[in-house]
């Protein structure tokens, strides 16, 4: 081997090393920036009165900036107050709620928040007929930690409907025809479009044919059915 092939030996190692290093550092940081969860309330909201709900930052970590906006249909919720935000600084618009949207701004001047952080709390009304159904619907404008660098977060959009979960149909009363309705929906029957909403019984995320099995067990009564999700 001679000096010059030693030495390309030796860098290559070296390379190899640093490689090394900057894959773990890279492990390390990846790691170390966790996703936030921006969610209304979990999501889902079933009811025909006046509801205050969270809006929540969830597993944060030094949140000092955020600006989101919320949107809906106005003709079926409109959101009437905006508050009670764990941002001392909490600045909201509620001047375009009857045009479908919201938008608030927080921001801490010293250090930021962490863990769970309640953004805000949304009072929403319903307006529209028992059985409608508005998405809510988060844009997140600007999301920073103290040093303000971008925090990543991910969005679980919800929807507010007004009338109980499993009602399908819409007429006040959770049974078997509820089940025969989502059954219908799903084999494209004319007269029954799919409703996602109400129909999302069993908590997976999916509307199929095991809502219609865990409705029609939830209404015969049977045990460990007793919860629409
Ligand atoms: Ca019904
Ligand atoms: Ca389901």
């Amino acid at each position: 081997m001679n000096t010059e092939s030693r030495k390309n030996g030796a860098r290559s190692g070296v390379n190899r090393i640093l490689i090394s290093l900057l894959f773990v550092l890279f492990i390390m940081s990846s790691s170390a920036s966790a996703t936030a969860i921006i969610t209304i309330s979990d999501g889902n909201i079933f009811s025909e009165a006046n509801v205050t709900v969270p809006l929540m930052i969830n597993d944060v970590e030094d949140v000092a900036v955020a600006t989101i906006k919320i949107s809906y249909d106005p003709s079926v919720i409109v959101v009437t107050d905006v508050g009670n935000s764990d941002f001392k600084s909490f600045t909201p618009n509620i001047w375009y709620a009857e045009e479908g949207w919201v938008k608030m701004t927080g921001y801490k001047t010293v250090g930021g928040l962490s863990g769970d952080v309640k953004f805000a709390g949304l009072t929403i009304a319903p307006r529209g007929s028992y059985g409608e159904i508005s998405n809510l619907s988060i844009d997140v404008e600007s999301l920073s930690d103290s040093a303000y660098k971008t925090i990543d977060a991910t969005v679980i959009t919800g929807f507010f409907y007004i009338g109980m979960n499993g009602d399908v149909d819409a007429n006040r009363v959770v049974n078997a025809a509820d089940s025969e309705y989502i059954a219908r929906g799903i084999a494209g029957v004319p007269g029954y479009p799919p409703k996602f909403g109400p129909s999302e019984v069993s908590g997976d995320g999916l509307v199929d044919a095991y809502d219609c099995v865990y409705l029609a067990r939830h209404a015969a009564d049977i045990a460990g059915y007793e919860t629409l999700h």
